[in-house]
């Protein structure tokens, strides 16, 4: 972990050693052949792709009308995540993107559609961008998608804030993207959607595009008990909304079952048969699928392996930590649903019992404000800064703070030197659909001695339990154990542990995860062509559980963390009964 030298040994996972090593297929490589998708591929997100801004050093340097200087215009292109490895499967297909612009420039560059042609230069397909008011994103976006949904869905029942308007302007926002597919599907397009800012699109695209057109939705985040999914405001229409799908993805089995229950319960007159995992409902069939995201593990491997010591001696000058320390690291959206509170309570239990470690351990936070709107937001980032100051002011002395934290974006380049670096990583959400950055960690830990310290209330806990050191970020004293172990594991153990974990976050990357997602299309896409384009009744093969699910069900850390996560969420939720009681609706 204390590397002096970029030209270390390294530790590949054996059965992907070209792609581990960074010089095999690359993520735009694996998909040019176009087989991926297979009709005309149109994806819905709420983020873009590229965005368009005015340069502010142009705009500092003169007057002038900006709107129709576009020299003065900048593009921000995708550098990473699921927005960078959809980019080219979209260029493949010549397909469309359908995102909101949220960009100053969007709309100066784009035609009176709101289009244009993308990627800037090598123009293959065309970023249709969806014009919003301040008020449409305040209410659907800061309202209805992340006061209601968010915090329901990762079963925070008591930060539900329902204020009027918000569903119907999430209603309007998602009539809106449907209006835009409904323009450009035919009848052999795939309309792949992206997560809970669309719950309700998925039936309106279903009614406005032929019947041959295939409709796929991902949900990136967990899917809530049937208890906590009551008190969804316009529950009844989101369930009715996302079975306007074919085919539905979650990242683990947990969710899909989930999902399932809450149709049985709360919507009557849905036939759900759970062998198929399939809904029947309004005349079509919804395939359910588990399909655990990914990384791009090899290109953080890559990057893990051309940082060299100048670059992260610099970085390590910039937060004043000594290189010679023991370095836990956290990286994370300032989320509450992120357990950094619960971190910080258990590093602070960890220096109450190991006066030792003072002096000689250093903890990174690295937390990049979200949704900042949002009073939970600025509430929960208070609590975080106030508990960081306080336990830095109980241990901290002259030349040592126990906690270095910093709101500061980090480039891809500075994240693989501190993941390849940190000699632990602390990953504690109290509930997370899956966790990109647990898996970032293991593809960047080329020299394959870092521990992942790693809450079970994760997805990623299913794929990576069995060989990280679970915790329940609730219980403070099992958490501190959890850090000592880390900090003092055995090199042999530590190298054992992660050369598991680099294997299944190899095996199940990011390209994985879209094949397997493609595989689903294909699958249903043939299925509704076979049947004359009527939302038949499923391919009645069973799905290709793959690595992620494997992986999940063979340990007992998988099977507790189920229990665990489901009795969390429940307790949580101050006012959840087990009730048959439908949802409210808007
Ligand atoms: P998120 O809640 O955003 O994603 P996560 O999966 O951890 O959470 O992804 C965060 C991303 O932001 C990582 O790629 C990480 O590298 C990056 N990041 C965080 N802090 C950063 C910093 N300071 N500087 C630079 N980059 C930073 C949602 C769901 C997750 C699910 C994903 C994908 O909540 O459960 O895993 O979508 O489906």
């Amino acid at each position: 972990m204390r590397f002096t030298d970029a030209r270390l040994p390294s530790t590949h996972p054996s059965n992907r050693q070209l792609r581990a090593d960074g010089y095999g297929r690359s993520t735009a490589d694996s998909r040019s052949d176009g087989s991926v998708c297979p009709g005309s591929l149109i994806v819905v997100s709420n983020r873009q792709p590229y965005r368009h801004e005015y340069d502010s050093e142009a705009e500092d340097s003169g007057g002038g009308d900006r709107s129709t200087d576009t020299s003065s215009i900048t593009v921000d292109e995708p550098t990473g995540g699921l927005t960078a490895g959809l980019d080219p499967v979209v260029q493949a297909s010549e397909g469309t993107w359908i995102a909101w612009g949220d960009g100053e420039a969007d709309f100066d560059v784009a035609d009176d559609d709101g289009c244009i042609g993308v990627p800037p230069g090598d123009e293959s397909y065309t970023l249709q961008r969806i014009d919003l008011s301040e008020e449409a994103v305040d209410s659907y976006y800061y309202g209805f998608s992340n006061r209601v949904l968010w915090p329901l869905c990762h079963g925070f029942v008591d930060l539900v804030e329902n204020r009027s308007n918000d569903f119907e302007w999430y209603r309007t926002v998602n009539e809106r993207f449907a209006d835009a597919v409904a323009e450009h599907a035919e009848p052999d397009s795939v309309v792949w959607v992206q997560d809970y800012h669309f719950g309700l699109a998925p039936r309106m695209i279903r009614e406005s595009v032929p019947r041959s057109t295939t409709v796929a939705q991902f949900w990136h985040i967990p899917w809530p008990t049937p208890a906590s999914f009551q008190h969804c405001p316009g529950g009844r229409a989101i369930l009715e909304g996302l079975l306007g799908n074919d085919l539905l993805g979650f990242h683990i089995d947990r969710y899909v079952e989930r999902f399932l229950d809450c149709v049985e319960r709360y919507l009557p007159g849905a036939d759900v048969d759970r062998t198929q995992r399939t809904v029947a409902y309004g005349g079509g069939t919804t395939r359910i699928v588990a399909t655990p995201m990914g990384v791009d593990a090899p290109t953080h491997d890559e990057n893990a392996r051309a940082v060299d010591s100048d670059q992260l001696s610099s970085l390590f000058d910039r937060y004043d930590i000594s290189r010679e320390n023991v370095i836990g690291l956290g990286v994370d959206r300032l989320d509450y649903s992120k357990g950094i509170p619960e971190r910080l309570a258990a590093i602070e239990r960890l220096l109450e019992r190991n006066p030792g470690w003072h002096g000689e351990f250093t903890f990174l936070q690295t937390a990049t404000p979200s949704r900042t709107d949002i009073d939970a937001y600025q509430r929960h980032g208070d609590l975080v800064r106030s508990e960081v100051t306080r336990i830095n002011r109980r241990f901290g002395t002259d030349d040592w703070e126990p906690i270095v934290y910093t709101e500061d974006y980090l480039s891809n380049e500075e994240l693989s030197g501190l993941y390849r670096r940190a000699d632990l990583m602390v990953v504690s959400p109290l509930v997370d659909g899956m966790n990109l950055v647990a898996q970032e960690y293991v593809a960047a830990s080329v020299d394959g001695d870092g521990v992942l310290v790693l809450s079970e209330g994760t997805g990623a806990h299913d794929r990576l339990g069995s060989h990280a050191l679970t915790i329940d970020p609730t219980d403070v004293d099992g958490f501190a154990s959890q850090l000592e172990a880390a900090v003092t594991m055995a090199p042999r153990e530590g190298q054992h542990r992660m050369n598991t974990l680099r294997n299944r976050v190899f095996d199940g990357d990011l390209e994985w995860w879209m094949e397997t997602q493609f595989d689903w299309i294909r699958r249903v896409h043939a299925d509704k062509r076979r049947d004359g384009g009527n939302r038949g009744s499923g391919s009645d093969s069973d799905p290709d559980r793959g690595p992620g699910s494997d992986a999940g069900s063979d340990t007992d850390a998988g099977r507790s963390t189920d229990r665990a996560g489901d009795s969390r969420s429940e307790s949580r939720s101050s006012s959840d009964g087990d009730t048959n009681e439908p949802p409210s609706t808007v």
